[in-house]
């Protein structure tokens, strides 16, 4: 699958590993791990060593009931780290922001190379013309409701078939707002506003998705349907179930891959690639 950038594309026969870097006091996993400057920053080296393709800096956690931060808070946090990112290793750094203004700031002064918007351009007015402005990849992300409400009852007919349907009204509003259709990356949202059920029919039926010929992102690493489908309490000790699941999602279509152990990720989708090739 061919990913496009600002300048150029990258390619790439088996999934892109996207590395988790949050610098928030609140996030499931980790919190408050990598707050401290230096500790992100060496812990993004880190990932970038161990193969990552992209780097996905988040300052405003975005878990169930988590609280939302000001732009200058999550601009704080999030621009120091890209710009030292960017400049000391080659990876691409994705910013994961719903805020128009952190996105604008992390690509114009930052060099962020790709957008995440959990909330595919729904909770900024402005997102869509500054991502179209821009020109930078966007990941538009299937949520229902918002991080604060999400997990509150949350009951498809036909989850695979309401997220097609919202997959399709988020691009043609991309596109009517000028963002071409190549930068476009697709993400069902694994955890937002999903039961169990919902998890397990979407990485089932994830080629489904590759109806639009756009490259899907899935984001699982650690998230809670993979405890409760194992026993695991513990969001850090849910690696295998990760790589398990992950393995799948690759098997179906998976372009980008958005984890926290980038290491075990790289190797394991090294054997997958060398084992399922055609000969
Ligand atoms: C996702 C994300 C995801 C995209 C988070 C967590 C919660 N961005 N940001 N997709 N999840 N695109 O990592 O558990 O699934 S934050």
């Amino acid at each position: 699958m061919k990913l496009y950038l600002r300048n150029g594309f990258i390619e790439k026969d088996e999934p892109l590993v996207m590395g988790i870097l949050n610098v928030t006091p609140d996030s499931f996993s980790d919190p408050g791990r990598f707050l401290a400057p230096e500790a992100a920053l060496a812990h993004a080296r880190a990932m970038a060593a161990a193969g990552a393709d992209i780097i996905d800096v988040g300052g405003e956690s975005t878990r169930p009931g988590a609280s939302r931060v000001g732009v200058d808070e999550e601009t704080d946090r999030v621009l120091p780290l890209i710009t030292r990112i960017k400049e000391e290793t080659g990876v691409l750094v994705s910013i994961d922001t719903s805020k128009e203004e952190v996105a604008r700031l992390a690509v114009e002064e930052g060099d962020a190379d790709i957008v995440n918007d959990i909330s595919a351009l729904g909770f900024s007015e402005r997102m869509a013309s500054t991502v179209a402005a821009l020109n930078v990849p966007v990941v538009l992300m299937h949520i229902r409701g918002t991080p604060e409400t999400m997990q509150k009852d949350p009951v498809y007919a036909d989850v695979v078939a309401e997220i097609f349907a919202y997959f399709q009204e988020r691009i043609d509003y991309a596109l009517s707002h000028g963002i071409k259709k190549e930068k476009i990356i697709l993400d069902p949202g694994i955890g937002f506003g999903k039961r169990l059920e919902d998890n397990i029919a979407i990485l089932r039926h994830l080629g489904r998705f590759t109806e639009f010929d756009l490259p899907l992102l899935v984001g699982l690493s650690r998230k809670s349907f993979l405890g409760l489908i194992a026993g695991e309490k513990v969001p850090e000790k849910r690696e295998a179930e990760t790589l398990a699941a992950n393995l799948v999602a690759a098997r179906n279509g998976a372009a980008i891959l958005r984890v926290h152990d980038v290491a075990v990720t790289v190797k394991a989708l090294q054997v997958w690639r060398r084992l399922t090739e055609p000969e």
